[in-house]
């Protein structure tokens, strides 16, 4: 029988194959993806977003810790679908126009994917009006703009304009983030939410939505 604690701990090693093999031997054991995401895949990245978050984990081991968890969720999605489980909430997600920067940006989908949230990126250099078009789809709940350079900051604002002239604000949440921004930039801007790294992305993206930060994974 699998024990999803570890498969928690295979995730906290970023052994992608490992995690793979016990997210399939779970679901032929019967178990039900809710309790193999929340108690086991979440599970894993929640204590990596907090050592990662206290300097305890860096960078490259956050990205082995995000591929695993890939892998994870690679094995499991087709039967959340089947389940007609939903993800926590849906984001929209992509490096601002005129920005080709990604790595931070990959890095904050793959955490968000970790804690349950659907992720649709649209990639880099995305202009507004794609941002606008991607909102509109059903479901989504925040829009994330990353940006990296400081010539393309302003295009956080142009896109956030964009998004309210079309009359998506407030139901729509816009959280922002890349290394130049700040919070009090975030808040001139006129975003919803400010993450300074991909673990305090999670953790707004879940404000955001109304969750706490413990684990409660579906929308009621
Ligand atoms: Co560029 N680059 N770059 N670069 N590059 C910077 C950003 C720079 C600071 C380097 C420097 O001069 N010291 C500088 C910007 C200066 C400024 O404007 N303030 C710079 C420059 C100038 C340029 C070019 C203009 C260089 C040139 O051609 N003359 C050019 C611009 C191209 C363009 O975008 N149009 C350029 C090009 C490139 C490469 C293509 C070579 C490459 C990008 C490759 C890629 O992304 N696929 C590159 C890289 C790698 C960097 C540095 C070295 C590293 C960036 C990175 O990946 N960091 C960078 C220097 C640096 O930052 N130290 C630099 C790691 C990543 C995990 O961190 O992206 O900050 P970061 O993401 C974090 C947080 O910011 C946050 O969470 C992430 C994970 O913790 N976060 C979010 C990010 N997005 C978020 C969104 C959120 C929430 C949180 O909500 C939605």
């Amino acid at each position: 029988m699998v024990d999803l604690k570890e498969l928690s701990e295979t995730i906290q090693q970023g052994d992608a194959e490992g995690v793979a093999q016990l997210t399939a031997q779970a679901i032929e054991e019967g178990l039900s993806p809710k309790q193999i995401l929340s108690e086991g895949l979440i599970a894993g990245m929640d204590v990596v977003g907090v050592k990662f978050k206290e300097g305890e984990l860096f960078l490259p081991e956050v990205l082995g810790v995000a591929t695993a968890m890939h892998a994870g969720l690679d094995v499991l999605k087709p039967v959340l679908a089947e389940s007609g489980e939903k993800m926590i909430g849906k984001i929209v997600l992509g490096t601002v126009k005129g920005d080709l920067h990604d790595i931070g940006k990959n890095l904050v989908g793959m955490m968000l994917e970790g804690a349950g949230f659907e992720v649709n990126d649209l990639g880099i250099d995305v202009p507004a009006e794609r941002f606008l078009e991607a909102a509109q789809e059903d479901g989504v709940d925040i829009v994330g703009l990353s940006a990296l350079l400081s010539t393309t900051m302003p295009k956080m604002r142009e896109t956030i304009y964009t998004l309210h002239e079309a009359g998506l604000a407030p139901k729509i949440k816009v959280m922002v983030g890349g290394a130049p921004v700040t919070r009090k930039y975030a808040e001139e801007v006129g975003a919803d939410g400010y993450g300074d790294n991909a673990a305090a992305a999670v953790d707004e993206a879940r404000r955001l939505i109304g969750i706490s930060s413990d684990i409660s994974w579906r929308k009621q």
